[in-house]
């Protein structure tokens, strides 16, 4: 069960922010209430809320999920590679620091962003994307092995971020879109399958006794219902047009 969530409030800077889509420019008055939305699922779900105010100098900072991975025993301070996020770190070990006394860190010439690891159990998946190199998925794996976790590297052919196209849902069961359909080493679990034009609802949450997805994806919560799933659906729009997706607003232990 997780306690504990930590968000931040988008600031304004966010329209200046980094991405790869071309879904236009986020409107801030939609994104506040859909970030407002978002907190309130995750009270639903039974949570606890840090909630951090927006910095300005960093307008992707509301994806707080980057800056680090946390687990029930300690976390991991990652080093995001996008240059103009990499500062982002400070402030999420700072509020971490209420919460943990145990900290790893990811070091150059290693990069590492949160969106690029994937927990199961006591397992990661750790992808090497345009942000996390070899070097920081290494370093990972080693902190991992420390701990006693196991961690698996995962190469991207196409995603952004590994959790872009996959979520873990418990029960041994992952929901999964494009290279992740059919990828070996997630051949050992049950699958949601989710088509590629609904790609962007693979990306969605397990908090507790709910599943938060993105609204709009009928098939992939038929799918979910289907097994016992329940559902909390939230417009995601503005996010979406930065490449951000649920897992990304949050960090959740
Ligand atoms: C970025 O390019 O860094 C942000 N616009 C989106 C980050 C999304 N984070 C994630 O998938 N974990």
């Amino acid at each position: 069960m997780f306690k504990n969530v930590i968000v931040k409030t988008p600031g304004k800077s966010y329209v200046n922010g980094l991405t790869t889509s071309d879904l236009g420019k986020p409107d801030y008055g939609r994104l506040l209430e859909q970030h407002a939305a978002y907190i309130e699922a995750l009270k639903a779900c039974g949570v606890e809320v840090t909630h951090l105010a927006e910095s300005e100098e960093y307008p992707d900072s509301t994806f707080v999920e980057d800056a680090a991975v946390v687990t029930p025993e300690f976390a991991i301070i990652t080093n995001p590679g996008a240059e103009s996020r990499n500062g982002e770190k400070e402030e999420i070990e700072a509020v971490l620091k209420n919460f943990y006394s145990k900290f790893h860190y990811i070091t150059p010439p290693g990069t590492l962003d949160g969106g690029d690891v994937l927990q199961v159990d006591k397992h990661f998946y750790v992808g090497i994307s345009e942000r996390t190199n070899r070097e920081g998925a290494e370093q990972f794996k080693n902190i991992a092995e420390t701990e006693g976790y196991t961690a698996t590297i995962v190469e991207l052919q196409e995603f952004f971020h590994l959790k872009t196209g996959i979520a873990y849902l418990g029960d041994n069961t992952i929901a999964a879109a494009g290279e992740f359909l059919d990828h070996p080493d997630f051949a050992e679990y049950e699958k949601v399958e989710i088509p590629d034009a609904d790609e962007y609802s693979a990306n969605c949450i397990k908090v507790n006794d709910f599943v938060i997805i993105p609204k709009g994806f009928e098939e992939t919560k038929r799918k979910l219902a289907e097994r016992g799933l329940e559902t909390i659906e939230l417009e995601m729009s503005e996010f979406q047009k930065h490449d951000g997706g649920l897992s990304c607003l949050s960090l959740r232990f």
